[in-house]
């Protein structure tokens, strides 16, 4: 089998740019090693960047999210029992769009089916080879158990931290950066009403709370926890009393609403890059070459920012043999993913609390936060800088 562009992976970066690549005219085949409704099901980011909304309804997938999408002008920052409104519209003129990242997968998906071309699922035993030559191949076993053997023109690592891709880059070629966190989040799906408009980020002294959501009648919300929490060792009750006890204003009017818990993960915190994010014809895109802690909303966001400039590099190679675009991928892409890392670094060391044998654990690093966090919400410079990255720079800001 031959294809220009074979895709390994089914998620976020790995769908939209075989999507973007399909619209210029480039064939790519995507192997993916879940199955099709694991893909759909897994329950994962939930806020779209305006940029990101932009380009999903630029390549013609953005239907369903525009009427079930719910758009957020602003977001709530909570501690010390006081609640304070940051206005991204007012401040940037930008808005987020609540919609999960498995309806978007879902919509790429069915989107790729009903164009009739190749993803296939269930895949296993991938592996890359003559990556330095000029045709590369993947063999891999098919979901019936046969071997297969894909020759394509250039190779997308789309496969997720997990993922193998990297693993076939000679050894001393990568450098990585790694910041693992003293803390996890325990995350919940529940069939209950949203307490609030927006998204509430409580810094409190009992730990981190959000309560997010995805819909009028499903909430999705995120307690710290310690890295090795197990669900099991709470109630749906105390979990909910816990949300009561973080979340609580001093005016005592706050009460979370409560319904029944459909789905508990616990998800560690890590920021990470390797560079560069090409080794000749194999190119990476998305959490396979960086991971960010979720407390930023910019996993995904980064993935299709990623796939954006990657489709358009290997469009140009393709189409005229032009590899500058494929040559500049890495320091483009990555000058989005450190302010993002950074970003989300900031808003994971000022919401959370660290533990005490941690330095930033003691009286000093909480009051450290504190006056960030009272900056961040009255100075309208602080405000709109934490907006300005929130709702995402631009796609062609750090071009
Ligand atoms: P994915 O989504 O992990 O997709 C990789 C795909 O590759 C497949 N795969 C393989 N396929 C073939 N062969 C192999 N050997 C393979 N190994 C793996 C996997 O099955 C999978 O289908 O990576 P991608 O596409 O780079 O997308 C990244 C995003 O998924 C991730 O960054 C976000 O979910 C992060 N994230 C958030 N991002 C946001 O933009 N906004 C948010 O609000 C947000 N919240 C979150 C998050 C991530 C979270 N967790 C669970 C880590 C909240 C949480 C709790
Ligand atoms: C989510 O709704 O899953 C979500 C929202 C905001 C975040 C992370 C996750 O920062």
């Amino acid at each position: 089998m031959r294809t220009q562009v074979g895709i390994i992976g089914a998620g976020p970066a790995g769908l939209f740019l075989a999507r973007l690549l399909q619209l210029a005219g480039i064939d790519s085949v995507v192997l993916e090693n879940r199955g099709r409704e694991y893909v759909e099901k897994r329950v994962r980011a939930g806020i779209l960047e305006q940029g990101t909304v932009d380009v999903l309804r630029e390549i013609g997938v953005g239907e369903r999210m525009n009427r079930e999408g719910i758009e957020h002008a602003g977001t709530q920052l909570r501690f010390d029992g006081e609640t304070h409104h940051i206005d991204f519209q007012e401040l940037t003129g930008r808005k987020v769009m609540v919609y999960g990242q498995q309806e978007v997968v879902k919509d790429l998906i069915a989107q790729r089916i009903a164009d009739d071309l190749p993803l296939h699922f269930s895949v296993s035993e991938v592996e890359l080879h003559d990556l330095a030559g000029t045709t590369p191949r993947i063999t891999y076993t098919d979901a019936d158990g046969s071997p297969q053997s894909l020759e394509c023109d250039y190779i997308a690592g789309c496969d997720g931290f997990h993922g193998v891709s990297r693993s076939f880059i000679p050894d001393g070629h990568l450098t990585a950066y790694d910041r693992t966190y003293p803390f996890a989040w325990f995350g919940i799906l529940a069939n209950a009403r949203p307490s609030s408009k927006e998204l509430i980020y409580t810094h409190s002294p009992h730990g981190f709370a959000l309560h997010s959501l995805r819909s009028d009648h499903v909430v999705r919300n995120y307690l710290q926890v310690s890295p090795g929490f197990d669900p099991a060792t709470m109630s749906d009750e105390q979990i909910w009393d816990e949300f009561d006890r973080r979340m609580a204003t001093a005016d005592g009017t706050f009460a979370i609403n409560r319904g029944e818990i459909t789905e508990k993960l616990v998800s560690t915190m890590r920021s990470w890059v390797i560079t560069p994010m090409r080794y000749e014809r194999l190119l990476l895109a998305g959490d396979a070459a960086h991971i960010v802690p979720p407390t930023g909303a910019k996993g995904m966001n980064l993935a299709v920012a990623d796939v954006v400039v990657l489709a358009e590099g290997i469009t140009r190679a393709l189409q005229s043999g032009d590899e500058s675009g494929l040559d500049s991928y890495s320091d483009v892409v990555l000058r989005r993913v450190w302010r993002c890392e950074h970003f989300s670094w900031w808003m994971t060391s000022m919401l959370h609390r660290f533990p005490p044998d941690h330095p930033e654990g003691d009286d000093f690093g909480l009051q450290m936060q504190l006056s960030q966090l009272r900056y961040v919400t009255t100075s309208e410079a602080a405000m709109r800088s934490l907006a300005e990255n929130y709702v995402g720079l631009p796609l062609d800001y750090f071009r």
